[in-house]
């Protein structure tokens, strides 16, 4: 059985992961399946450095590949912000995702729409038991609506407003999302790589 650690501890990360690598035959045990899996701090000052971390941390911890996304929502008008930030933004007083959305609308309350500008980034790193390592990229563009709508997908989700479509990524099904998403463009350079690496077992 070919079988992956997703090195997270998100939900609906996993979700997104597991939906899109069943159908290349892999199965993805979570970080939280792990008894005593490490915690790992995101210290580094990119998405790439951070997802390396969490996927070498769980590889080195599981002794299974380990496939890591770090992930978050640049918005223009905040020079970036909350970029690698995104899961803390706000936070103490922000704990849920929907408490970090209604603060990042107050926060552009008064930017107009052609200023609202923002895309969705994610570094992926896989790390093989031998030590290689393989990371890719993926963004989607588009602009923070003026008020939350949709219930599907997860955190910036409901706010993130897709022009060409008119609706934000959580009115999207798990399939729409996939295809045009930050994760499931990183994922799918990733998978005939993980499909070679499984290939050569012996
Ligand atoms: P892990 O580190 O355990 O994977 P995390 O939620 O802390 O979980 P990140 O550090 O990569 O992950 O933070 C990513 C945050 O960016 C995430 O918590 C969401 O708030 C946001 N985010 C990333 N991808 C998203 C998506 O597809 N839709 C909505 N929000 C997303």
């Amino acid at each position: 059985m070919n079988r992956l650690v997703a090195a997270t501890r998100n939900a609906g990360k996993l979700r997104e992961l597991s939906s899109l690598l069943s159908v290349a035959g892999v199965t993805v045990v979570g970080a939280h399946e792990l008894p005593g899996a490490p915690e790992v701090e995101e210290t580094g000052a990119t998405f790439e450095e951070n997802a390396r971390l969490k996927a070498r941390a769980l590889r080195d911890y599981s002794g299974l590949p380990s496939l890591a996304d770090d992930s978050g929502l640049c918005v223009d008008a905040l020079g970036g912000a909350p970029g690698v930030h995104s899961a803390r933004f706000g936070a103490p007083q922000a704990v849920t995702g929907a408490d970090r959305n209604e603060l990042l609308l107050r926060r552009l309350e008064r930017v107009p729409e052609e200023l609202r500008g923002a895309h969705f980034a994610c570094a992926m790193v896989l790390c093989w038991p031998d030590g290689r390592e393989f990371s890719s990229w993926g963004e989607v563009h588009g602009r923070i609506a003026f008020e939350a709508e949709g219930s599907q997908g997860f955190g910036y989700d409901p706010i993130f407003l897709l022009p060409d479509r008119g609706v934000t990524m959580a009115a999207l099904s798990q399939d729409e999302k996939n295809q045009i998403s930050h994760r499931g463009q990183a994922l799918r350079i990733m998978i005939p790589i993980l499909e070679k690496l499984f290939r050569e077992k012996p």
